[in-house]
């Protein structure tokens, strides 16, 4: 018989991240199905067009549980060589982030370790960081370079990310983050590694279509707004998107520089002010709250959740994973902090991993159940939705699906 589904999932409870009137989007009593890898069905059981067995070819009952998109992970760091734990006990006995990578320490110490690895070496180091993420519910990862600072290892960085995806079947977008700290070979010649970045890597990189999109590193410690503007201004004359690490540790205005460009998103954003949020409104840049970093740098500045809200800018949420200040395995957690230390609730939060990080990395295609959107979902075991950014760890995906394709059965747990 010709089916006109693939899969069919019934008794589960939807929550869909789109505009049902519910919270969340939810749908219960619900089924979803796909054919393709796309979603073919998202709706109540008693709205199914006909008897479940001649609709797909595989039918199952999801015995009422809960099923999200697929996580995004908006802002990671995850391809590095190496880690810095040294540089964690050093802050727990009173240096600063600041003073370490002033000393030659913080990004400066990854890019030695990641220059010195090969691409194997490089992909072999990240994939348990990968499947960490993936094994608590990420579909779709976005992956930085910006520890090579030179041409062959920024490429080699970018091309590992690539692999990442085909390897471990899950999306992935890459960053070229060039501006992320000045390599110690250019210390007397800032002008010329901006140089270097603008009309060597940038060109090279988008020819190869190795990166998705730009960022740069804008603080006191990494580079200057107007640094960041020559950049922007090259990339975007490629046709490539940009986003920018804004605000995290003082107010260079970041967030309004990257709206001036029609940034994607503006991330961090603890000092940004509300002038610089009313510019990220109009040019409908995402804010991109990234806890894992407040947390491990014992910040108390909070980023402007209220002025966020109150101008309507969307709201993801990220683990920043980074060998410095965010060696965060779990985008779950990230949303239980962002609720915690940032007051989001856990319906904010879990938009902030799906829909509007989609959106954070320009994907129309994903970040919400749909027809039409990529069959990318997770199954939980969770009796409610806010149980999610509530239990503290854990291994809650039951399944995690990709496109259709199920990525694992039952996790360890
Ligand atoms: N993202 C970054 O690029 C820097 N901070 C952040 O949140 C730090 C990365 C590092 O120290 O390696
Ligand atoms: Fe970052």
């Amino acid at each position: 018989m010709n089916r006109p589904w693939d899969h069919l999932l019934l008794d589960a409870n939807l929550a869909t991240l789109t505009d049902t009137g519910a919270p969340y989007g939810a749908i219960e009593r619900a089924a979803i199905a796909w054919k393709d890898g796309a979603l073919a069905f998202v709706g109540r059981m008693d709205a199914l067009p006909g008897k479940p067995d001649e609709l797909a070819a595989q039918v199952e009952s999801a015995n009422g549980a809960w099923i999200t998109p697929g996580l995004i992970d908006c802002h990671t760091h995850l391809v590095f060589g190496g880690q810095r734990a040294g540089e964690f006990e050093m802050r727990l006995e009173g240096a600063s982030y600041e003073q370490i990578a002033r000393a030659g320490g913080g990004i400066v110490s990854s890019v030695r370790a990641t220059r010195a690895a090969g691409e194997d070496a490089l992909l072999a180091q990240a994939l348990p960081r990968a499947r960490a993420l993936v094994a608590d519910g990420v579909t779709t990862l976005e992956i930085k370079s910006g520890y090579g600072l030179e041409p062959e290892t920024e490429r080699r960085m970018l091309r590992v990310a690539r692999r990442l995806g085909a390897e471990l079947g899950i999306g992935v977008r890459t960053s070229f983050l060039g501006l992320h700290a000045l390599p110690p070979e250019f210390a007397d010649d800032r002008a010329a590694y901006v140089a270097l970045v603008c009309d060597t890597m940038l060109p090279a990189l988008a020819e190869e279509e190795l990166a998705d999109a730009v960022d740069a590193f804008c603080e006191g410690i990494g580079f200057t707004p107007e640094e960041t503007r020559r950049v922007f201004a090259r990339a975007r004359a490629l046709g490539l998107p940009v986003k920018l690490h804004a605000d995290q540790l003082s107010d260079l205005g970041g967030a309004a520089l990257a709206a001036e460009f029609a940034a994607l998103s503006a991330d961090h954003l603890e000092w940004t002010s509300e002038a610089s949020v009313r510019a990220m409104a109009r040019a409908g840049t995402v804010a991109v709250l990234l806890p894992g970093a407040y947390y491990a740098l014992r910040e108390t500045r909070l980023p402007p959740v209220a002025a966020l809200r109150a101008h309507g800018v969307p709201i993801a949420v990220a683990t920043d994973l980074n060998p410095g200040t965010s060696p965060l395995l779990s985008l779950r957690l990230a949303m239980s902090m962002a609720c915690t230390l940032f007051r989001l609730t856990p319906e904010e939060a879990l938009r902030g991993a799906t829909a509007h990080a989609a959106r954070a990395l320009g994907l129309a295609d994903r970040g919400t159940l749909a027809v039409g959107r990529r069959a990318d979902l997770v199954v939980w075991d969770i009796g409610q939705p806010a149980e999610l950014c509530y239990w503290i760890g854990g291994g809650l995906a039951r399944r995690v699906i990709v496109a259709g394709a199920d990525l694992h059965a039952e996790p360890s747990r």
